[in-house]
């Protein structure tokens, strides 16, 4: 089976939101379909989108699967279900959020599921951890860094172990 490498991002606002980060990285692994490449530092990220609730934590991670893009996706939801999300508001606050970020060089553009994640390029709490994990990774042609210049990075910041 050809394994292919694919990037997530991962993000918590409620309760212990370390643990949680830690927790689903475990799920995610667990059964062997995906294997853990590398993972990025913990950062504590201001709420963007709906700003009127607690500030997340995020981190990335990078991984080899033999899963297609569906099956990681429903994978994904999997562990985001066992941990108790509870699907409300829109980019609301939420217990873990696994997000799809890039799947080898595949595009996917179907309704529930669009490869790479159409915001990266927006969002600062994606690109900072994503770095962590791909340095020379670029999104639709540009540099994470390029992209990173057009954002305001200040409230990004690195959780201190
Ligand atoms: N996720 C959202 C909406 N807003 N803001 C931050 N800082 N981090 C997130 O992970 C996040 C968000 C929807 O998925
Ligand atoms: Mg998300
Ligand atoms: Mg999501």
């Amino acid at each position: 089976m050809k394994a292919f490498e694919a990037t997530l991002a991962l993000g918590s606002n409620m309760g212990d939101r370390v643990g949680n980060i830690e927790e689903a990285i475990a799920r995610l692994t667990a059964d062997g379909t995906i294997e853990l490449v590398a993972r990025s530092r913990l950062y504590r990220t201001a709420p963007w989108g709906v700003t009127d609730q607690d500030w997340f934590v995020n981190a990335c991670i990078s991984i080899t699967t033999g899963l297609s893009p569906r099956e990681l996706l429903q994978h994904c939801q999997a562990v985001e279900n066992g941990m108790g999300r509870v699907r409300k508001k829109r980019w609301g606050p939420r217990v873990i959020d696994v997000d799809i970020l890039t799947f080898g060089a595949l595009k996917v553009n179907e309704a529930d599921l669009s490869i790479p994640h159409p915001l990266i390029a927006e969002r600062a709490f994606v690109l900072i951890p994503l770095k962590d994990v791909a340095p020379e990774m670029r999104i639709e042609g540009a540099p994470l860094d390029t992209l990173l210049g057009k954002l305001d990075s200040s409230d990004v910041q690195l959780l201190e172990p």
